[in-house]
């Protein structure tokens, strides 16, 4: 029996100590020292001896079992050591790494352009103003010499809003809409200050359309100027000058004979192609220009119903879409791009 509880303790000795792993120690613990280990099993056959040796067995027994769990407790304490300085050593976590840091975002292709626009004219003097994108039929359209049975103003082209489930059904007579236009504010303009008036009202605007060159919301940045004796050569050079300061010095402007309810006589406002310069390429589709902007003298109409006096002030208008501006000038081929917010497209910019 005594040689018994020698080899245990020796075969103890012999694993535990190399025991790498905390699951092992356990295994091991539960082999020596456990209800069925091979301790249990030695003493369990001491019932047949003489009380003597018994006692002096026990004695060993008790010796060979406080060693083993002294060196069971050892093993678990270098076991679970070992085990945490590999994590922290391990794949999972490399603090040696340099960080990712963090990459600077910028402003949308539109934002930078429409800004653009907006500080070209505020350095030729035009005041910058903005307005509500919920308006009155009346602002929209009305005010604006457009007649009642105009294409633009059916619910095919325009978002009407529903007043009655806002609780605005007592709008006095005019229906409420999402701006098509950002003219509107001009004539809040002239409603609310006298002339002379020299404004650029940037901001979104929306129209029922949707196809390869159209969103329902888009961007427009539109221009008043109004005061005694202003003529379409003022128009003429204000545009040149903004065409000139815009796209580069050496771009070169056309206008052509138009039509806008707003404005008489209108006219478009073509520039030579940014691309080729005016030799003719895909971009200008051979012709050598580029349609950017819209223009025209202020109708009689729309300063009568502006509250100013036809009579007295004469004035000119514009208008040109921001996104078509922001693709012109990046080379940018479809307008989709401009809204699905893909990074690897906005960063290009
Ligand atoms: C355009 C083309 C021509 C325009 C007219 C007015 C207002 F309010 F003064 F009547 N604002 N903008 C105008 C004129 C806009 O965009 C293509």
């Amino acid at each position: 029996m005594q040689e018994k509880l020698k080899a245990l303790a020796e075969a103890a000795r012999r694993d535990i100590t190399v025991a790498g792993e905390p699951a092992r120690v356990e295994e091991l613990r539960v082999r020596f020292l456990g209800k069925k280990g091979e301790l249990s099993q030695v003493l369990g056959s001491m019932g047949k001896l003489p009380p003597e040796e018994r006692r002096s067995l026990g004695e060993v027994a008790n010796r060979v079992k406080a060693e083993i769990e002294s060196l069971l407790a050892a093993a678990l304490e270098r076991a679970e050591g070992a085990k945490l300085e590999a994590e922290l050593r391990g794949p999972k976590l490399d603090v040696s790494l340099p960080g990712r840091g963090v990459r600077p975002g910028r402003r949308h292709p539109v934002s930078r352009t429409l800004e653009d626009v907006v500080r070209t004219f505020a350095r030729l003097g035009f005041d910058v103003l903005h307005g509500p994108e919920i308006e009155l039929d009346y602002f929209n359209f009305e005010a604006l010499n457009l007649p009642k049975d105009h294409p633009a103003r059916d619910m095919q082209d325009t978002f009407y809003v529903e007043t009655a489930s806002l609780g605005l059904a007592k709008v006095p007579g005019s229906p409420v809409l999402l701006r098509t236009h950002t003219s509107p504010v001009q004539v809040r303009a002239m409603l609310n200050q006298k002339p002379p008036l020299r404004i650029v009202v940037p901001g979104r605007v929306y129209r029922r359309d949707s196809d390869l060159t159209h969103t329902p919301m888009f961007h427009q940045v539109e221009g008043l100027l109004v005061d005694r004796d202003v003529t379409f050569a003022e128009l003429k050079g204000t545009l040149d000058a903004f065409v000139k300061a815009f796209f580069g010095s050496s771009t070169r402007t056309r206008f052509r004979p138009s039509f806008f309810p707003f404005t008489e006589p209108s006219a478009e406002v073509d520039i030579s192609c940014t691309q080729c310069g005016g030799k003719g390429c895909r971009v200008c589709k051979q012709t050598g220009w580029l349609e950017v902007l819209g223009s025209g003298m202020v109708h009689p109409n729309v300063f009568s119903a502006s509250g100013y006096d036809p009579r007295e002030v004469t004035g000119f208008a514009f208008g040109m879409g921001v996104e078509r501006l922001a693709m012109l000038r990046h080379g940018i081929g479809d307008l989709r791009m401009m809204f699905e917010n893909d990074v690897r497209f906005l960063e290009q910019f």
